[in-house]
């Protein structure tokens, strides 16, 4: 069976919007290094005039090819962009706010989660620009020594999580890796029949916060573009970073966080830069509520969770619909998250006012999640000085929350509570907006 392929595709490195017959291969005969948007080192990216007849393009000297490559930026397009939709997620916090633990955290999460009760199955669209994640991944849940202590390193301004191209000869540009991950429902799942077009290509990024400390960077650099491009906008809020949620919880968590006295961002500020670089790459008024959700990602909920009592922030919100043909659709209890999510918001207002009203401004929609990215506090290690926690401890809570709530609204992949009853049988068109 020919494979269907999307006429229009979205780079996820520089999202330049290209035609799939303009896309470029990358040669493999190793003569062919040298490409002029990369480096010397990098294989010559190019468009072929010949393929071979199970359709792969024949490079210059003659060598059959595999790896496509974007027509502006040359960085890697996988196979799976040409024939499913992409839905860009950007996660954004201060620094140190705990947006790599939560990624690494909820990417493991959603692996394991997934397929057992959401019949979906989550895997790497591109191993290679996974390759920090999966590596995070490795260092928190899959430890070979439960009881040593673990850490992820700092995500960088630059070199490991970011791509330097030359989009203009001579000017380097950093472009953020991308996280890419395919959705599919699997052969159990209400919607199997539907699999191939409900298959979608999730891609997260991964900012380094200081590139949202208000002056870090020229509005127009590239790297926070994709913001405005994201289908749904996470805010990473960490109440450790304000003075007076550390008051509220003095003798409540013994967290080391809490007397780092130096780390104070201004977390309704970075929230205030975020949405007007949305605005400025998208072209809307300055006083314009954002169209996509927010959703505000209220993080270490381990240290704060005695402040929403009576409240289960511990164990997903989840449930298994089984059908009398066998098929499974996951549900996800969509009042209990939007009831969570009313009391955080309250409690959020009062005790940082200033930010609430600042979430307010930005988006109609917003949705409020307490995660923990470990579900423990981390330590002072002696001899580094380094915050780092037992592997064995680590125990994440609510940290999928947030993107099956999300899925939950794009069709028919998840089910949620408020429309039991709803008509899972179709197969919706995905929306290329
Ligand atoms: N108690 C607690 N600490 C966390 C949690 N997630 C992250 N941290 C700590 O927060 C610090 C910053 O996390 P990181 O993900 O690197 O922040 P980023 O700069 O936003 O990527 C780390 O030292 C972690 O130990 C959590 O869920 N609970
Ligand atoms: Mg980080
Ligand atoms: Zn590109």
């Amino acid at each position: 069976m020919r494979r269907k392929l999307l006429s229009k595709l979205q780079c996820p490195h520089c999202w330049n919007k290209f035609s799939v017959e303009d896309v470029l291969w990358i040669a493999t005969h190793p003569d062919l290094r040298g490409d002029p948007v990369l480096s010397a080192d990098d294989p010559l990216r190019f468009l072929p005039s010949r393929f071979t007849t199970a359709g792969a393009a024949i490079d210059e000297r003659g060598s059959t090819c595999q790896s496509l490559a974007c027509p502006r930026c040359h960085l890697g397009i996988a196979n799976v962009l040409l024939e499913h939709p992409t839905r860009i997620l950007s996660i954004v916090g201060t620094p140190s706010s705990g947006k790599s633990y939560f990624l690494t955290s909820c990417a493991w999460q959603l692996r394991q989660r997934l397929g057992k009760t959401f019949a979906l199955a989550f895997s790497d669209a591109d191993p290679v620009s996974n390759r920090v994640l999966t590596s995070n991944e490795q260092q928190l849940f899959l430890q070979d020594d439960p009881e040593k202590l673990v850490f992820l390193e700092k995500t960088q301004l630059e070199g490991s999580a970011y791509d330097t191209v030359q989009l203009e000869p001579g000017q380097a540009t950093n472009l953020p890796q991308p996280y890419l991950f395919t959705i599919r429902p699997t052969a159990q799942h209400v919607n199997a029949r539907g699999a191939t077009k409900l298959t979608e290509v999730l891609c997260l990024y991964d900012n380094a916060g200081e590139h949202f400390l208000p002056g870090s960077e020229s509005p127009l650099s590239p790297t926070t573009q994709h913001l405005a491009r994201s289908k749904n906008l996470l805010f990473v809020f960490d109440p450790t970073q304000d003075a007076r949620f550390r008051a509220r919880l003095r003798g409540r968590s013994t967290d080391p966080q809490l007397g780092q006295l130096a780390r104070a961002f201004r977390q309704d500020i970075v929230l205030l830069e975020m949405a007007s670089r949305v605005r400025l790459h998208s072209g809307m008024p300055a006083d314009e509520k954002l169209r996509q959700p927010l959703t505000i990602v209220v993080t270490k909920s381990d240290i704060w969770a005695s402040l929403l009592p009576g409240e289960n922030i511990r164990t997903d919100p989840y449930a298994i619909d089984e059908r009398d043909d066998g098929g499974v659709l996951g549900v996800v209890d969509k009042l209990r998250v939007e009831r969570v999510s009313d009391r955080l918001e309250a409690l959020l207002a009062e005790i940082v006012p200033e930010f609430v009203s600042a979430v307010r401004d930005t988006a109609l929609r917003v949705l409020y999640v307490p995660v923990s990215a470990t579900g423990v506090s981390p330590q002072i290690e002696n001899a580094s000085g380094m915050l780092k926690m037992r592997a064995s401890q680590i125990d994440p809570w609510w940290v999928t929350v947030p993107f099956i709530y999300e899925f939950s609204r794009w069709g028919k992949v998840v089910g949620s509570t408020r429309d039991p009853n709803a008509d899972t049988s179709q197969t919706p068109i995905a929306d290329g907006t």
